[in-house]
């Protein structure tokens, strides 16, 4: 269990290379499983999207994050959103394209990607627990304007188990912005989904190319296996 004080090594059959690494210092980080990307009626749907096509990540996280609560793992939500006077919303990400739904309009689920709105929430398969932290991000990326480098550094995070959605955009974001600022990220393939099948596979392969430019990825199977060593 994570509770001892002596290290506790895993290896993650990962690509492009196994990675082994120390559970007491890794964190499972969970991006914007919320009801406005996965639910008719919310922010991806009003840009167009197939929101059925994220559906497929939520059984792996589900697996992944029950073991990480077995094991006492620290676990993170993010939810992408704003306030609800948007005072936290540029113009720039307010009026681009042409959405059926603006951030902020009224829509089935409350306001489109405004905290508090229940569009806003995270899906009730992948809820977080009160022990839990949730960060509440205005951008793609998990680290801008929110207080997670802070959460990190507190717990002495040096590794991060990542998954959500969507593969290319909050993922791929929030990893490399996480790549800079000297995290070790492991992707778990299979908790990732995109409203574009393609757009998955390829910010997959963008993530573990080049040796690992950005960093690694395993699929939720690999991850449990390796996580196993710490609950015998
Ligand atoms: N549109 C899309 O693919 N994603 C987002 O806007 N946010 C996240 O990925 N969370």
């Amino acid at each position: 269990m994570l509770n001892s004080t002596k290290p506790a090594r895993g290896i993650i059959n990962a690509e492009p290379e196994p990675i082994e690494l120390d559970w007491l210092v890794t964190a499972l980080l969970i991006i914007d499983m919320q009801r406005d990307f996965l639910e008719p009626g919310g922010f991806g749907e009003t840009l167009g999207n197939n929101v059925s096509q994220l559906a497929r990540a939520v059984n792996p996280i589900g697996a992944v994050l029950k073991a990480a609560r077995d094991t006492g793992m620290l676990v993170i939500h993010t939810r992408e959103g704003h306030l609800p006077d948007l005072s936290d919303a540029p113009p720039a990400k307010l009026e681009r394209g042409a959405p059926s739904l603006r951030i902020g309009d009224p829509g089935p689920m409350g306001r489109i990607l405004i905290r508090g709105e229940a569009g806003h929430d995270i899906i009730p398969e992948l809820y977080p627990l009160d022990s839990e932290i949730v960060i509440d991000k205005p951008g793609k990326g998990a680290f801008y304007a929110t207080e997670l480098g802070d959460v990190l550094e507190k717990y002495g995070i040096e590794n991060l188990l990542v998954c959500g959605v969507t593969t290319e955009v909050c993922v791929n974001t929030t990893v490399r912005e996480a790549n800079d600022r000297g995290y070790r990220c492991i992707v778990i393939s299979d908790g990732c989904a995109s409203y574009f099948p393609e757009f998955h596979e390829m910010g997959l392969k963008m993530i573990k190319a080049q040796g690992g430019i950005f960093g690694w990825v395993a699929d939720s199977a690999a991850i449990l296996v390796a996580m196993k060593t710490l609950t015998g």
